[in-house]
């Protein structure tokens, strides 16, 4: 945390921040229909534990559990104790046996326009042959598998594959350097890595099995490396090593008898890139966490899996793709598309010409990519039917009112309910959501914790901050999904997130975030992008959406920089729009307008307009290099950047005045 990031501390908070006076409630017809009621907030505060059990339902068990929460060895839970269930069978199986069998699950589209259709029946053939050839590999519950993949179908039935024989998948996601995944495999000591010879990038075939051969020259863990043929590219090959996958799994059998496992059995392992040090392998298990991702999938997206065609735009390797792509979908039935390309190959209008396509109906991707949408044009969404989406939902960062509003009117067409969806790898579910047809939302708010779900915010001493108030999230109940440690760190765990609040016993979850005046909760960033400005706090997502809601900025990107008067001193990034015209007076004009909108406080001291914004893989802006230029710093550790040229581009720029 940076000095004085004491969101709720001494600063006065400016009382005009995030007023937010627009809100939008469900219309009737949705509420009508609707998956969610208001009841269910009430029934999980009567009893949450029973609450919990009846989610739990939805699932099937071949042994039901004796206790629905052992919280005695806190903070390890125990969920669904002794309660046995497997994973792929609750996913694939149990929906063929309903009679589902020929209902697609997976609408899945590749970046050169090739498609497959694959029906539950078709994936539970997939899933058991591939299950059938871990299984002949000699692999055992418990063995951890590395999966290295592009969004080819493969690639789910790789993760079912393992939960359905109690392996613990670690997805590395696929744009990672060799280096990321060798630490990976080390840290897991994986038997096993599934891979492709290549993947599409932008229209363009690369190699990914390189970075295994390189990888795993230095992870003597791993016996076999099992390769999915996707691009036709060349590859090396170890011979006894190395498995062509149509070779191994096509000529299995397609009957696999799933066995139970416990409920606490590990599923997967994913690491997140902590702010420092060596990423933590988050931990997850079976039972709690197949229950909250079907609870929340359900509830929060409305599915109804006989009708809805559900789209989540996110790639596996990330949590996102893991809770609402494969387990918290398939456990529901959900028909479902997958595409595995970037949305702008081999044309900016592709996810609309896959939303009419397939008319989709609930669409769930992330602020990043909305707001590049923005920058896009309105005139190539209006070119295709949306008309088929009924939800829309948003993840991985708090969403610009103005992104938010852009959303609703140009994908929605003012109809669909927004659902702005907090979490994190480690809740491993949805935590703060709007329930559509229950929740009158704010554009920018995620609103209120979820049935079931305890959050709030609260200073530092750990003190409910009260509507109005600023301050610290952190989750006060356990939670079916919740991690269950950090892979092979236990005290990496407890420091993390247990300490901070220690006494209460309560979850950090490293996040500011406030509640306005009715309640509502607003997250506004990382705690460690709460900047202090002369003893006043301000997050940079309220002066990046103050940015963006001046018409000739397309994307914002703002940083506290040190300044030897006020503490810090806002520096703002700005992408302008294509439209916009250059020069000195539209950095005068934008702080004048960040002034009007927040508060003279809140002026950046510096614009500067850049061609790009550094951005991980997953799309969060990279802060920490922005804040390096703001210092005239030499630049720090730019491997986890997903385009390493961008900080050329924007140091060029700079230098040349810009
Ligand atoms: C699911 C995911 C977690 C961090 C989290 C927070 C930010 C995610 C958000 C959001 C505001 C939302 N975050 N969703 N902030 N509003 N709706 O993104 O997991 O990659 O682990 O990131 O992302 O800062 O702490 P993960």
């Amino acid at each position: 945390m940076t000095p004085g990031s004491g969101a709720s501390g001494e600063g006065a908070t400016l009382d005009n921040l995030l007023v937010e006076e627009r809100a939008f409630a469900p219309t009737e017809e949705f509420a009508a229909q609707a998956n969610a009621t208001a009841a269910l907030y009430a029934e999980a505060a009567a009893d949450r534990e029973a609450f919990w059990a009846k989610q739990a339902e939805r699932l099937h068990w071949e042994t039901r559990w004796s206790q629905v929460l052992d919280w005695t060895k806190a903070p390890f839970a125990r969920w669904f104790v002794d309660g046995r269930l497997n994973v792929a069978y609750n996913c694939v199986d149990r929906h063929v046996e309903s009679g589902h069998g020929d209902q697609v699950a997976i609408h899945w589209e590749g970046e050169p326009g090739d498609t497959r259709t694959i029906t539950y029946a078709d994936l539970k053939r997939e899933v058991s042959k591939a299950a059938n050839a871990l299984a002949a590999l000699g692999l055992r519950a418990g063995d951890r598998v590395a999966i290295y993949m592009p969004m080819v179908p493969e690639a789910i039935v790789s993760m079912l594959a393992c939960a359905r024989l109690g392996l613990t998948h670690s997805v590395v996601f696929g744009g990672f350097s060799s280096e990321a995944l060798r630490s990976r495999i080390e840290d897991a000591a994986a038997r096993l890595v599934i891979t492709t010879d290549g993947q599409y990038r932008r229209g363009k075939a690369v190699a990914l099995k390189t970075a295994v051969d390189e990888a795993v020259r230095h992870t003597p863990s791993i016996e076999h490396v099992l390769v999915v043929r996707r691009t036709g590219t060349d590859v090396d090959w170890s011979d006894g090593r190395d498995l062509w996958w149509h070779d191994l799994v096509d000529e299995q059998s397609e009957e696999h008898t799933p066995e139970a496992f416990d409920s606490e059995h590990p599923l997967f392992i994913l690491y997140t890139s902590g702010t420092t040090g060596k990423p933590k392998g988050i931990l997850h298990t079976s039972g709690g966490y197949l229950t909250q991702a079907a609870y929340t999938h359900y509830n929060v997206f409305d599915l109804k899996p006989d009708s809805d065609v559900y789209w989540c735009t996110a790639d596996i390797g990330w949590v996102t793709g893991h809770s609402y792509i494969v387990y918290g979908p398939l456990a529901n039935r959900a028909t479902q598309v997958v595409y595995e390309g970037t949305p702008n190959t081999p044309h900016e209008g592709r996810h609309w010409e896959i939303v009419q396509k397939y008319k989709v109906s609930i669409y769930y991707t992330a602020p990043t990519l909305i707001r590049t949408f923005m920058k896009w044009g309105t005139d190539i969404p209006a070119k295709y039917d949306l008309s088929s989406l009924r939800v829309l939902g948003s993840v991985g960062e708090p969403i610009n009112p103005e992104a938010w509003m852009w959303y609703r009117e140009h994908i929605g067409a003012n109809q669909c309910p927004i659902v702005d969806t907090w979490w994190q790898t480690e809740t491993g579910a949805i935590m703060i959501s709007p329930l559509p047809g229950v929740t009158a939302t704010k554009p920018g708010s995620a609103m209120a914790p979820l049935p079931g779900i305890g959050a709030k915010v609260v200073d530092d001493s750990g003190a409910d901050v009260g509507k109005g108030g600023g301050g610290y999230l952190v989750l006060d109940q356990p939670w079916p999904s919740m991690l269950r440690g950090i892979w092979g760190d236990e005290q990496r765990y407890r420091d993390t997130y247990w300490s901070r609040f220690g006494e209460q016993g309560y979850y950090f979850a490293g996040d500011g975030a406030k509640y306005d005046a009715d309640g509502a909760i607003w997250l506004l960033g990382r705690v460690d992008d709460v900047m202090n400005v002369s003893g006043h706090r301000i997050s940079t997502t309220e002066v990046e959406s103050a940015l963006v809601s001046h018409p000739s900025v397309a994307e914002a990107a703002v940083v506290g920089a040190s300044d030897p008067t006020t503490g810090q001193g806002i520096v703002a990034f700005v992408i302008l729009r294509g439209d916009a015209g250059g020069g000195d007076s539209v950095a005068k004009d934008l702080r004048d307008h960040v002034a009007r909108e927040i508060g003279p406080i809140a002026k950046p001291r510096q614009i500067m307009v850049v061609p790009e914004l550094p951005k991980t893989r997953s799309g969060k802006i990279m802060r920490r290099l922005l804040r390096d230029v703001a210092e005239n710093r030499s630049l720090g550790d730019v491997t986890t950047l997903q385009d390493s040229s961008v900080m050329e581009l924007i140091s060029s720029g700079l230098q040349k005045g810009t």
